[in-house]
């Protein structure tokens, strides 16, 4: 992973970019990186991370009591990490830097039904362009599970890695449980990007995130990288804690420790899963080696020009084939068009509307949640689905 793998050429251009960004800081999708270090996917693409692993997802509903559905939100969650955070260099050698959204832009998919689950939708829109916001919702009506939130970044530099705080946040929601509905927020991780200086950066996990039910069941993660505490990469720690009025918290108490993007298993297992042996590593919490379910996406002959594969189809192709002069000419158009979209709206005195979200100022339930969490901002916005299929309980 150490060593370099860039050719001599490709060296200067990158040392080049790196400075760049050790000396500018702030918002890392406006500069111009070198051209084998680019993606041909837009970051609206990202939030599909989340439903790769579909069953899981639904399954979620099925949870006997809090207790069990906390475990298994938890476990899709982790399950979820692997795709989010180490697919580019399984796909593409290396963490690259994503095609930056334009405001307005969708990316529709879904996961289809099969005998174990219902089917799975996603609905992503770019909801701003300075600084980069993404929206998205999942939902999968037959179990009633739904995953709504929002995607930012705000970057800087220290120690030869790009830190990447992310904001925004999620909400699961269980929809139609006997008991009624039931909602988890749920925090993001902080980001390094490191292997900077060996022209092959990834990302590493590091802090904390959490994932709190509304009703006192708190997931606390803990993320380290190689050298901390097991000397692995993409390790982590969890653990799963009742409400603070619980009669039997240790009994109750979970913790599961193994690697994010391999397997995990329990390291102290609660008194309600008496086939849990600690220590012996199997079963596995989760085992993410095998393969997960890419999103189905409808072919970009049949996309509207707003969908992410068809607008940046030419630059995409571009990427791809090594023609970056054609992948920079398409984008330039794209960018130019939508700096002549931004001036005629300032000249009609109008503003872009999003078509399936609608922004609130402040989220209820971050704020009824999230003041426990050292760091988290005390309050958050929130971008609310408002497109076909919402669920009213
Ligand atoms: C930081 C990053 C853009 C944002 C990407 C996010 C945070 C987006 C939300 C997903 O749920 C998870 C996710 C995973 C990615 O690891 C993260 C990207 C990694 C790199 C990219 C930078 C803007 C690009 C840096 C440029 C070079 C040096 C690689």
């Amino acid at each position: 992973r150490h060593r370099w793998r860039l050719k001599p050429k490709q060296k200067s251009s990158w040392t080049t970019f790196i400075k760049q960004i050790a000396s500018f800081g702030g918002d890392l999708s406006s500069l111009t990186a070198p051209p084998f270090i680019l993606s041909p996917v837009s970051l609206t693409e990202f939030p599909a991370y989340w439903g790769e692993r579909p069953e899981l997802f639904s399954s979620i509903a099925e949870g006997v009591d809090e207790e069990d559905r906390s475990v298994r939100v938890l476990k899709w969650f982790i399950a979820t990490l692997k795709g989010q955070y180490t697919s580019r260099n399984e796909k593409m050698g290396s963490e690259k830097k994503p095609l930056n959204p334009v405001l307005g832009e969708l990316f529709f998919g879904e996961w289809p039904e099969t005998e174990t689950r219902g089917k799975t939708t996603l609905t992503v829109e770019q909801v701003s362009h300075h600084p980069p916001v993404t929206a998205y919702r999942m939902y999968n009506a037959k179990s009633g599970v739904e995953l709504s939130g929002f995607s930012g970044q705000k970057t800087s530099f220290s120690g030869g890695s790009i830190i990447v705080k992310q904001t925004g946040h999620a909400v699961l929601t269980l929809h139609g449980l006997p008991s009624g509905k039931e909602q988890y927020l749920i925090t993001l991780p902080r980001l390094r990007i490191d292997g900077l200086w060996y022209g092959s950066p990834y990302t590493e996990l590091s802090d904390m995130s959490y994932i709190q039910c509304e009703n006192g069941w708190l997931s606390t993660i803990e993320y380290k990288g190689k050298g901390y505490f097991s000397g692995k990469p993409h390790s982590f720690k969890a653990v799963l804690t009742p409400p603070y009025n619980h009669p039997a918290p240790d009994e109750h108490t979970h913790v599961v420790e193994g690697t994010w993007h391999e397997t995990s298993s329990y390291t102290k297992a609660s008194g309600f899963q008496p086939e849990l042996k600690p220590g012996l590593g199997t079963p596995y919490f989760t085992d993410v080696r095998g393969p997960k379910e890419e999103i189905s996406v409808k072919p970009e002959s049949e996309q509207g020009e707003w969908e992410s594969r068809k607008l940046w189809k030419m630059v995409a192709e571009g990427i791809r084939s090594g023609d970056y002069d054609l992948a920079s000419k398409e984008k330039t158009k794209i960018e130019n068009q939508q700096r002549q979209m931004r001036k005629d709206e300032v000249a009609a005195g109008t503003t872009w509307q999003l078509k399936y979200f609608k922004k609130i100022p402040h989220d209820e339930l971050y704020e009824r949640l999230s003041e426990m969490y050292n760091g988290q901002p005390p309050t958050d916005e929130m971008y609310v689905y408002t497109g076909p299929d919402q669920v009213q309980d």
